[in-house]
């Protein structure tokens, strides 16, 4: 009997220490490298190529002013976005400004309706936005002008599932790379109309307000379950 028998036994006795010993080893070594491709794949890697599920959470940050003019006069709106306004990671989808007014000094009559001309100034933002007009009257229901800004290309919060791209290339997409910071300008000048003869005394100004409205979001990657 030599040494080995001494110690373990019978041959075969030997043979299962060996394969134990073996499996020891192999078997945990097995289950790192599977955890560690189950990070990869679960995200932890945002260079890794997989299939995603993304998703949006949003919000809206809003701001209003209401001033009353007289014929001629212009309110001045002035909007500023900071970073300070926004969460870590928020990034901004539009810019949306509604322009209102409800003239209801000229007895009901039509044709002697209150305007205004408005323009959406966004040269003080960060970006290339262009200068935007619109006008309208002041009937109280639809707004008197309108303007909107996409600042996030095809951004709608819809869910959605994307594969063959890494995660860090999907929250790229959606950086707004500073956009939309900066001033934004909405001037709106007051027509104001009223039945010939009688003006000023029937109607002689008009209260508009000056809606700001920032579409926000958070955007999370998560790798789709299927994949693992
Ligand atoms: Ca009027
Ligand atoms: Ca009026």
């Amino acid at each position: 009997m030599d040494l080995m028998e001494k110690l373990f036994g019978t041959q075969r006795a030997i043979t299962i220490w060996v394969v134990t010993v073996i499996f020891a080893i192999v078997f945990p070594a097995y289950f790192m490298t599977m955890a560690g491709s189950m990070d990869t794949a679960s995200g932890n890697s945002s260079g890794a190529k997989g299939e995603w599920q993304v998703s949006f959470t949003e919000s809206t940050l809003t701001f209003e002013e209401t001033a009353s003019l007289s014929d001629g006069e212009t309110l001045d709106s002035f909007y500023e976005l900071t970073d300070d306004m926004l969460d870590e990671g928020q990034q901004v989808a539009f810019v949306n400004v509604t322009v209102q007014c409800k003239d209801n000094d000229d007895l009901g009559v039509p044709t002697t309706r209150d305007a205004v001309d408005a323009t959406l100034d966004p040269s003080g933002a960060e970006g290339e936005f262009s200068e935007q007009s619109d006008g309208g009257i002041c009937n109280g229901g639809d707004p008197a002008a309108f303007f909107s800004y996409e600042i996030a290309a095809n951004y709608s919060a819809t869910t959605y599932i994307v594969n063959g791209v890494s995660k860090q290339s999907i929250l790229d997409g959606w950086d707004d790379q500073g956009q939309a910071r900066g001033e934004w300008l909405c001037s709106v000048t007051m027509d104001v109309n009223s039945a010939p003869g009688l003006e000023p005394f029937i109607d002689s100004d008009e209260d508009v307000t000056v809606s700001w409205s920032v579409t926000v979001f958070t955007v999370e990657v998560s790798a789709v379950a299927g994949e693992l």
